[in-house]
């Protein structure tokens, strides 16, 4: 397509041209076409372009402001559309099939709640229809509920009941707005949910504001005929010192107490995993394995930096253990791969954008195709499947299913006399199985 706003200069398409290519603007692996155990790369993969790092971000650090001059930074809704033509160019030449959004992204704050909220279905708007001119869907919409200062003592976990309200209140307008345009999940990511001090903050009475805050909206979701999923974002810290959303673990506990282990997914963000010291494939497996897998979001953290650092993914080894898990899992449904990824802020040129999330496409579509020969040809889930075979046999599910108490299994292992025969874990070999694939 050619690009309407011009900002990506005489640009018309980003082609795959094949693992040779040494075309920048190229996809060099990712081939939406090609068919991966048995779907299209496009729908396993199920990109997303994120409107914030993109399109709103300025490129400040701590110690400096602004480095990216884009023509649409400023407070109007005129260049609300012009960032919106911008990012429907990117969205387009990306061939991303998705894109994800905050409120705070897209419109300009009005003075009162109610001027806000217009701001952003007068945006919905524009968006029908770039939607309809693109084809691009949308994969998520969620609230900002922590740049504004009104949230800077969080939203839900509020002391005050107003600030609960207003966050109720944006969170109902997100939700009317990703409903209205497709929208396939709803996204919470509890940006300022947590504490800098415990001095100041009853734990138990925030825990249970939130819990509350999150049943509000699951009533709405199920009050309005929303058909997506309600996710939740697990990080354990940034901005605040401790995220009441810490890992998958403990949003799944968190969701058990308030009754909503059915209701409500998880969108797993690579650098939030490194952030709780656990791999991203840990995460995606305790997702899996607690049956609350939704979503990702993909990035890189450094492993050095104990900061939110967003890198693109350039590790290919990690994205196939990853795309392995979520084969696993059943791949995605509603979820997919959204791209919460910002440039460096020395990459101040325009195609930078395109560069980065075409390196991260082609990083993922690698992992993807490696995971998909691992899953295929069965030789690590055949061998897992082995480790645990002794439970079908002899009997032994009994130890599991409730009928066998504790003195009959004491029984048995008398009657029987004999020591456990310990079986070799076989790592190593498994480090080297991956390794063929990768
Ligand atoms: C913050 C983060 C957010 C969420 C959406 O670390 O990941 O951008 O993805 O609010
Ligand atoms: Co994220």
């Amino acid at each position: 397509m050619t690009s309407t706003t011009g900002f990506f200069g005489d640009i018309a398409s980003i082609d795959f041209e094949g693992p040779d290519s040494v075309n920048p603007l190229a996809f060099r692996h990712y081939n939406p076409e090609e068919m991966v155990a048995g779907k299209r790369m496009e729908d396993h993969l199920r990109f997303a372009v994120c409107y914030w790092h993109n399109f709103v971000w300025p490129g400040g650090d701590p110690f400096g402001g602004q480095t990216f001059e884009r023509p649409w930074f400023g407070d109007t809704m005129d260049l609300a559309r012009l960032k919106a033509d911008v990012a429907f160019d990117m969205f387009s030449l990306l061939k991303s099939p998705y894109f994800c959004f905050h409120d705070f992204d897209v419109r300009p704050e009005g003075a009162t709640f109610a001027e806000s909220r217009k701001n952003l279905e007068q945006m919905a708007d524009y968006f029908e229809t770039k939607m309809e001119e693109t084809g691009v869907k949308l994969l998520w919409g969620t609230a900002n509920l922590f740049s504004h200062r009104r949230f800077m003592s969080g939203a839900a976990t509020n002391p005050d009941p107003d600030v609960f309200a207003y966050a109720a209140a944006t969170v109902k307008a997100c939700m009317d707005v990703t409903h209205r345009l497709g929208g396939e999940n709803y996204v919470l990511w509890g940006g300022r949910e947590g504490y800098e001090t415990l001095l100041n903050t009853d734990m138990a009475r925030e825990l249970d504001q939130m819990g509350r805050f999150l049943n509000l909206v699951v009533e709405y979701k199920h009050k309005i005929g929303f058909p997506g999923t309600i996710l939740i974002e697990p990080k354990p810290q940034e901005p605040t010192k401790h995220q009441y959303d810490y890992d998958v673990a403990t949003v799944y506990g968190f969701l058990k107490r308030y009754g909503l282990e059915n209701e409500v997914r998880v969108n797993i963000e690579q650098g939030h995993a490194i952030l709780a010291g656990h791999s991203f494939e840990h995460e995606l497996a305790t997702a899996r394995a607690l049956g609350i897998f939704g979503s990702i979001d993909m990035n890189r953290n450094d492993y050095q930096s104990g900061w939110d650092t967003d890198q693109f993914p350039n590790n290919v080894p990690e994205m196939a253990l990853a795309y392995y898990q979520i084969l696993e899992a059943g791949g995605f449904t509603t979820g997919g791969t959204n791209f919460d990824a910002k440039l460096r802020r020395q990459s101040i040129d325009p195609e930078d954008l395109l560069i980065a999330h075409i390196g991260g496409m082609d990083c993922c579509a690698r992992g993807l195709k490696a995971a998909a020969r691992m899953m295929e040809e069965k030789t690590l889930s055949d061998f897992v499947t082995d480790r645990y075979a002794g439970w079908k046999q002899g009997g032994a599910e009994a130890m599991l299913d409730g009928s066998m108490p504790l003195e009959a299994i004491a029984a048995r292992v008398e009657a029987e006399g004999t020591d456990p025969a310990p079986r070799s874990g076989k790592q190593e070999w498994l480090e080297n199985v991956v390794n063929r694939y990768v």
